[in-house]
């Protein structure tokens, strides 16, 4: 039940740096990459859902519908999912992909820095033709994880105050999300302030640097919000700010997502207190979007111009690049390099 596609576009999404210094395990050798778009160049037996020539996304979050998650409403963990186990395969335990006869893995059943790749059907949606695929790459996961971050799973409402830890592509997404549930105030926070002109430009009411104060950002998010916001994201992937988005929102009735992937096997210590007051700490992947189902909505929402995506892109480059789009995402000088082939 495969899929394999040309490749047209990829993005360079924090995750895959995540791969490449370990602080998100998989077996390797590796083929990272998973924020992509392409064309189906054939199928396998039993594919229905995509033919040769429609223009696709691939998920790595899959979606089979089947599932325990799949059923359930308002998850989407799917059972299926390589993240549950890393074994670097497709479903069916093989991998399509070789070196001078040595078997490569597959990152999160998508591996989309290559030409061509091979996905599970369950990995893959199809969109509509007219949508630009250098553009709607991003909706394979720092767009919709963001914008779903804000939309889906903290429910923001109308009028709210939110605030954003990490300006990079998904924070930014988030900002996006939280414009469009109708924030009355969000308020971007990081490090590196040369990401606070297009936080604003998307959505952002304030932004701030915790190296301007000398308390804890979250006691300065507390003062200026009249005792904490109502939604906070954390989407770096730091433990220590973790903590400090949760701190961060309103003790009787502030949520706060865990967003950004935390370095691999660590734990953190909070004072459960922090929850017992009535605050709700959640986390999702992708989201919380069903990827199947919801991706061509998010397509289509793009091409009726109910959000904008290129602003993140800062940088498209040919794919043989590809390092020269790593260094600007670490030296903080891009949001979203997009590779073309
Ligand atoms: P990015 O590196 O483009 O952005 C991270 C931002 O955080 C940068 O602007 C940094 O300057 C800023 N930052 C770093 N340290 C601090 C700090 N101590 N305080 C404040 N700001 C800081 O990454 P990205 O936007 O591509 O991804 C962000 C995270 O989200 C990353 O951990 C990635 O792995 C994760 C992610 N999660 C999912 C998911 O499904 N949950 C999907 C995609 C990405
Ligand atoms: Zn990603
Ligand atoms: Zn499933």
């Amino acid at each position: 039940m495969s899929t394999a596609g040309k490749m047209v576009a990829t993005g360079i999404c924090r995750s895959d740096d995540h791969v490449i210094a370990g602080t998100i395990v998989s077996p390797l050798p590796v083929i990272p990459g998973h924020e992509a778009a392409g064309i189906v160049e054939s199928i396998g037996e039993g594919v229905t859902t995509v033919k040769p020539g429609d223009k696709v996304i691939p998920v790595f979050n899959p979606q089979c519908g089947k599932c325990r998650v799949c059923k359930h409403p308002e998850s989407n963990f799917c059972l299926k999912s390589d993240l549950r186990k890393s074994k670097g395969t497709l479903v069916d335990g093989t991998t399509r992909f070789t070196c001078k006869g040595k078997p490569i893995h597959h990152l999160l059943g998508t591996s989309t820095f290559s030409q061509y790749t091979v996905v599970d059907e369950i990995s893959v949606a199809k969109i509509d033709p007219s949508a630009p695929l250098e553009t709607v790459c991003l909706i394979s996961c720092g767009f919709s994880t963001g914008y779903g971050s804000a939309v889906k799973v903290a429910k923001v409402t109308k009028g709210s105050t939110c605030a954003v830890f990490g300006l990079g592509g998904v924070g930014l997404s988030a900002i996006i999300g939280c414009k469009a549930a109708g924030a009355a105030r969000i308020i971007g926070v990081d490090i590196n302030k040369d990401k606070f002109a297009k936080a604003k430009e998307l959505g952002a009411t304030e932004c701030i640097s915790p190296q301007d104060y000398d308390k804890p950002i979250h006691e300065v998010l507390q003062d200026m919000t009249d005792g904490g916001v109502d939604f906070s994201f954390e989407v770096i992937g730091r433990l220590d700010t973790m903590v400090s988005a949760l701190a961060s929102c309103h003790d009787a009735c502030g949520v706060s997502v865990i967003v950004g992937v935390p370095p691999d096997s660590q734990n953190l210590s909070m004072n459960p207190m922090a929850l017992l007051t009535g605050r709700t700490w959640k986390g999702a992947l992708f989201g919380g979007f069903k990827s199947k189902d919801s991706i061509p909505k998010l397509v289509a929402d793009f091409m009726a111009k109910k959000f904008p995506l290129d602003p993140l892109i800062t940088n498209v480059l040919p794919f043989e690049k590809i390092n020269e789009g790593f260094d600007l995402l670490r030296s903080g000088k891009s949001i979203r390099t997009v590779l073309t082939f």
